[in-house]
């Protein structure tokens, strides 16, 4: 099944009209010398290589996992995979996965036992503990453990250590999409839910390119475009990308103009009258600044600065406009830009304005983009307080000084959370004695990689990464921890749309790897963490204990899982908040046009989305006192990075269908390899005639940062727009690997001022053929 599909990405087209439930179609990939009779068991697990959720069962033969087959009954995918789920599974078992642990020895990374090196990482972090007070020591984690090793990380650097560095990888993934939700409606939590596809009449996609990213929900909405009375679909991306091809109405705007394009687009929904004022009387607040802000806005003025059409303009918000049933989603061309809280929030707000909220077919969603992203945030990996409580809010604090047991002043900090390139930064300047990776390979996915090489491999900063792979990360690493991967550990999970899952362990670990939660654990227990009677801190002995407290922990607040039980995920996927009241979670949130907003309640008080300036409590009562959804307008800001005579393209970076991030598991999988062997660069063909390019040359790509090369495709792309996918390390995993691949070398050091989400899609570039090109 697999080849097939590496040739038809989506699979076959089940149909559907709108209102009806979408149809089973269960995808399977089993080993060749296999057959699904010879499966002994069939363990529930979900994907871990988008954020989808789709369901599957892992297929077992003698402790090894040979295969995966969805599973129909779920609510997410009912029963299809995406193309990577369907291979990648093979990389779990890869000769070259982390067995033992390491110590660097004479500037080497030597062999040892558990004992050795949880040793090294206890007396370290307690040696600049001691010296330097806990704020010497920082966590960067990830968007792809299960949210027991989330929880417990957490409790382990705020609760037990009381440092302020915790950060996940999120922050370049979907900070973004949390600081949006927070903006609009006082709280992270998705209003959406993907089965308001089954009943669109219009769906908008921003920067989002779902048919590779998501292949599943993609899957979902091209049964709608096949079935009868189908929707229309808007795409607002640069490329000219599958979802653009299938668009009603594509807009290829200038890229990170998205927020003059959204204002015009408002402007011409107000102007035309086609809002819904009952709603926006009874349920928000801030329409009359909204309303200013986008006045000068008309199709004509953001047709100059987008680069667009006017009348494609006008035919857009026509659409959304006048839909019945809107479904909007939002992804990275939106977040990794210098305006990205700007540019989500104002998507949020058209859906305000419409009244479209909380009915079938009427939703938001602020993607996520990792598995367990949405994990992190609720548990507070990224800096957040667990349980989306309020920094500012001394009650929050003491609420969960109470449930941890910990003296409130050990959680309390001045500063806001530090985001990772705020931890770079300390780490730069020798403030930052000890950095802690856990699932993410830094060395690729950030920004500027020279700089970043230069920081983690600096004398001054102790590092310790723990991954299940060698990586261009645990290679400058003065410990490395081996994990056990999903298959190999027990967790839960929660998709984009707040649907959990659990997964289960399959199989053992390879060699001396350990899970996640486990290392967490026994760290703790070295360091001797204890709360405020004396007792351990993370007495915990099993991922369903550490379930169990955040179960507690989340009780009463936005993400509720208090009814939600391992035993319950076993037969079936449950979305948040999950109650006594509300048993089988709740599939829409704000239907009744009441949100998390109200000041004692709210996950903040609000940002400036121009500055990132934060707003006191009084303030907002002010603005907000009855907790309605909040119209945040936003002017328009020129890139921080525009293209210059000397740098004349705009370069963006992303995705493929056929590999995930940095590629771990994805070069691993001879098939998936062979699709994306090696990184290329796209550009149109009017910009390829004049740099004297043809299709497969080698092209030097070129920023104030750092050259790379890249093989040139000719494809749609806007004009003056070059893309190159940032999945490709320096590290040769399967191909004729050059050092100087990463599109990271060229991106820069600018985050959005409100989310904190760096500019992986904004930066200036020049291109040129290379003199010398391979035979
Ligand atoms: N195959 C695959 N799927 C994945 C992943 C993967 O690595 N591989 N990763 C997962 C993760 S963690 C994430 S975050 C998601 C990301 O999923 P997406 O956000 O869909 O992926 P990207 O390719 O990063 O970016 C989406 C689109 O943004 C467009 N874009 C660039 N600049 C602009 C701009 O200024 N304006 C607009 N409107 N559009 C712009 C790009 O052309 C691109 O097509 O995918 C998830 N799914
Ligand atoms: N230029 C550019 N850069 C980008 C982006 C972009 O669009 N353009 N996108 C950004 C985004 S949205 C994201 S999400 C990041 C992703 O960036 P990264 O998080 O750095 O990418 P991954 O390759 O997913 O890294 C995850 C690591 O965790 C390991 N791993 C997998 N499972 C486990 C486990 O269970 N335990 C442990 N300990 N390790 C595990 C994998 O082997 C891998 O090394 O990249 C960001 N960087
Ligand atoms: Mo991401």
């Amino acid at each position: 099944m697999a080849d097939d599909r590496l040739r038809h990405p989506w699979g076959a087209r089940t149909p559907y009209g709108p209102g009806e439930q979408w149809p089973e179609r269960v995808d399977i990939a089993l080993a060749d010398s296999v057959s699904e009779a010879d499966v002994q068991r069939w363990v529930p697990s979900a994907s871990v290589l988008h954020s989808n959720g789709d369901a599957f069962d892992i297929a077992v033969v003698d402790d090894r996992i040979v295969g995966v087959r969805g599973r129909a009954g779920d609510r997410i995918n009912r029963g299809r995979l995406d193309i990577k789920d369907l291979c990648a599974w093979q990389a779990v078992a890869a000769r070259d996965r982390l067995t033992t642990p390491m110590i660097r020895v004479d500037g080497e990374l030597r062999a040892c036992d558990w004992d050795t090196a949880l040793d090294r990482v206890a007396a370290a972090t307690r040696d600049r503990c001691d010296a330097h007070g806990p704020d010497a020591i920082g966590f960067y984690t990830s968007g792809q453990l299960f949210l027991e090793e989330y929880f417990a990380l957490t409790t382990l650097a705020r609760a037990g250590l009381g440092t302020n560095h915790l950060d996940g990888n999120t922050r370049l993934c979907t900070a973004t999409a949390g600081e949006s939700l927070k903006q609009s409606f006082g709280c992270d939590g998705q209003p959406g839910t993907y089965t308001d596809i089954d009943s669109a009449d219009v769906i908008a996609l921003y920067g989002h390119n779902v048919a590779e990213t998501q292949s599943v929900l993609w899957s979902r909405i091209l049964d709608r475009l096949a079935g009868p009375q189908p929707p229309a679909v808007l795409c607002v991306d640069p490329r000219d990308t599958p979802v653009a091809r299938h668009a009603s109405v594509h807009l290829a705007p200038v890229p990170s103009t998205n927020v003059a394009l959204l204002d015009a687009l408002l402007r011409e929904i107000i102007v035309r009258e086609w809002i819904d004022p009952t709603y926006l009387a009874d349920c928000t607040v801030g329409f009359d600044r909204l309303r200013e802000t986008v006045a000068e806005w008309t199709p004509e003025r953001a047709a100059e600065v987008c680069g667009v059409d006017a009348d494609e303009i006008r035919r857009a918000a026509a659409l959304l406009g006048t839909a019945r049933r809107l479904v909007s989603t939002v992804l990275q061309g939106f977040y990794q830009a210098h305006q990205a809280t700007a540019a989500a929030v104002q998507v949020n707000n058209i859906h305000l304005v419409r009244g479209m909220l909380g009915r079938p077919g009427c939703g938001v969603l602020q993607m996520n983009g990792q598995p367990t992203a949405q994990n992190t945030r609720e548990c507070g990996a990224n800096g957040d307080l667990p349980g989306f409580r309020n920094w500012a809010n001394p009650d929050h604090i003491d609420e969960l000084a109470r449930l941890w047991n910990v003296d409130p002043r050990r959680l309390a900090h001045d500063a806001p959370p530090t985001d990772i390139m705020q931890m770079m930064r300390l780490a730069e300047s020798g403030d930052l004695r000890m950095l802690w990776v856990s699932a993410t390979n830094p060395a690729v996915s950030l920004p500027e990689l020279a700089r970043i090489r230069r920081i983690l491999a600096q004398d001054s900063l102790f590092l310790v990464v723990q991954d299940i792979f060698p990586t261009e990360t645990t290679e400058l690493a003065d410990v490395v921890l081996p994990a056990a991967g999903w298959g190999e550990k027990t967790g839960t999970f929660t998709n984009a749309d707040r649907t959990v899952h659990l997964s289960e362990q399959a199989v053992p670990p390879p060699g001396d790897a350990r899970s996640d939660l486990w290392i967490f654990l026994d760290v703790a227990r070295r360091l001797g963490l204890r709360d405020r009677d004396g007792a351990p801190l993370l007495a915990w002995q099993s991922p369903e204990q550490v379930f169990r407290a955040w179960c507690r922990c989340s009780a009463g607040r936005p993400c509720d899982y208090s009814a939600i039980t391992y035993d319950r995920l076993r037969a079936t996927s449950i979305q948040w908040p999950c109650t006594a009241e509300h048993p089988d979670g709740v599939e829409r949130l704000y239907g009744d046009g009441r949100f998390f907003a109200d000041p004692d309640t709210c996950e903040t008080y609000g940002k400036n989305l121009l500055t990132g300036e934060p707003r006191g409590a009084i303030d907002y009562r002010a603005v907000n006192p009855d907790g309605k959804a909040m119209l945040e307008p936003a002017p328009y800001v020129p890139p921080t990075e525009a293209p210059s005579p000397e740098y004349p393209f705009a370069l963006i970076t992303g995705r493929t269908l056929y590999h995930f991030h940095t590629r771990t598991k994805t070069a691993r999988t001879p098939e998936l390899n062979a699709a994306a062997p090696d990184v290329w660069v796209e550009l149109c063909a009017a910009d390829a005639c004049r740099h004297r390019i043809a299709a497969g040359d080698l092209v030097e790509i070129t920023t104030a940062r750092s050259s790379i090369t890249a093989r040139a495709r000719i494809t749609g792309i806007r004009p003056g727009v070059v893309f190159v996918p940032f999945h490709y390390g320096y590290w040769d995993i399967g191909g004729d690997g050059r050092m100087r691949r990463a599109a990271n070398e060229l991106t820069l050091t600018v985050t959005d001022p409100a989310s904190k989400q760096p500019l992986f899609k904004s930066a200036a570039a020049r291109i040129r053929r290379c003199p010398q090109q391979p035979s």
